[in-house]
C-alpha cells in the first residue's frame, strides 16, 4: 500500500488501558477507534504516541487530595486543575497500550505527567507549558511538518496535543473517527472540534484520509 508522505507523521494520543472500557478513566466507545487506527496505522511510516505516566502521588488525582472527588476543580501550583481518578500510574498495566495494537512501527514513545506538581494533556508541554517532552524538536529534526493526530481523549489530551502541534507551526488535522471524548459535559468533544477548526487545524473521516496521500 501506498504510504503517505515522508514529511508527514501520525500522533497517536494515550492509547492505554485506562482510556479504554473498563479502565480507571474509561472514555465512552474508547475501544471504537482501535480499529481505525490499525487500518491508519499501516499508511503511515512516522508514527509517534503519547503515554500518560503518572507518579503514584500525581496532584491529578482526587485520591491525593482529601475530602475531593474526581471531576472537582482544584488550584494546583496556581493552575485551575480538574481531579481525576487515580490512572495511568507508571508501570501499571492501565498505564499500558492494548496488546492489540501494533506498536512494531512507532518510531518513539513521548510520556507525559510525570511531574507531580502539574498535569501534561498535551504530548508536547505540561500544561501552561511548564515542561517540554520533546515531542516537537524531535518532529522537527525529522523533517516533519505536517501531523495527523488521534487518540484518547478528545476533550483534554487529544485537543491540547493538537492545539500545541499546530502552534508551533505543523499543519495540523484531527481524524475525527479515531478519537472519542470523556463528556464530562455533554457538548464537550463538540465544543473541542470547534475550538480546533476556529485554530485551523482541520478536522476529517479517515474515509477522506486518501485525499492527502
Ligand atoms: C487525559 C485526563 C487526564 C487524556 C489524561 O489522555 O485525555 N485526560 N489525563
Ligand atoms: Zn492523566
Amino acid at each position: 500500500m501506498k504510504t503517505i508522505s515522508s514529511d508527514t507523521a501520525l500522533i497517536l494520543v494515550d492509547v492505554q488501558h485506562d482510556f479504554l472500557p473498563g479502565g480507571a478513566l474509561a472514555v465512552p466507545q474508547g475501544d471504537e477507534i482501535l480499529p481505525v487506527i490499525a487500518s491508519l496505522q499501516t499508511q503511515f511510516d512516522h508514527i509517534v504516541a503519547t503515554q500518560d505516566w503518572h507518579t503514584a502521588d500525581h496532584g491529578s488525582f482526587a485520591a491525593n487530595h482529601p475530602g475531593t472527588r474526581p471531576g472537582q476543580q482544584i488550584d494546583l501550583g496556581g493552575l485551575s486543575q480538574i481531579l481525576w481518578p487515580v490512572h495511568c500510574v507508571q508501570g501499571t498495566s492501565g498505564a499500558d497500550f492494548p496488546s492489540t495494537l501494533d506498536r512494531s512501527r512507532w518510531k518513539a514513545v513521548f510520556q507525559k505527567g510525570k511531574n507531580p506538581l502539574v498535569d501534561s494533556y498535551s504530548g508536547f508541554f505540561d500544561n501552561a507549558r511548564r515542561g517540554d517532552t520533546g515531542l516537537g524538536d524531535y518532529l522537527k529534526q525529522q523533517g516533519i511538518r505536517r501531523v495527523f493526530v488521534a487518540g484518547l481523549a478528545l476533550d483534554y489530551c487529544v485537543k491540547f496535543t493538537a492545539m500545541d502541534a499546530k502552534s508551533l507551526g505543523f499543519e495540523t488535522l484531527l481524524l475525527t473517527d479515531a478519537t472519542r471524548a470523556v463528556n464530562l459535559q455533554p457538548e464537550d468533544g463538540q465544543r473541542a472540534l470547534e475550538e480546533m477548526k476556529a485554530a485551523g487545524i482541520h478536522c476529517l473521516e479517515s474515509k477522506d484520509f486518501t485525499k492527502y496521500v
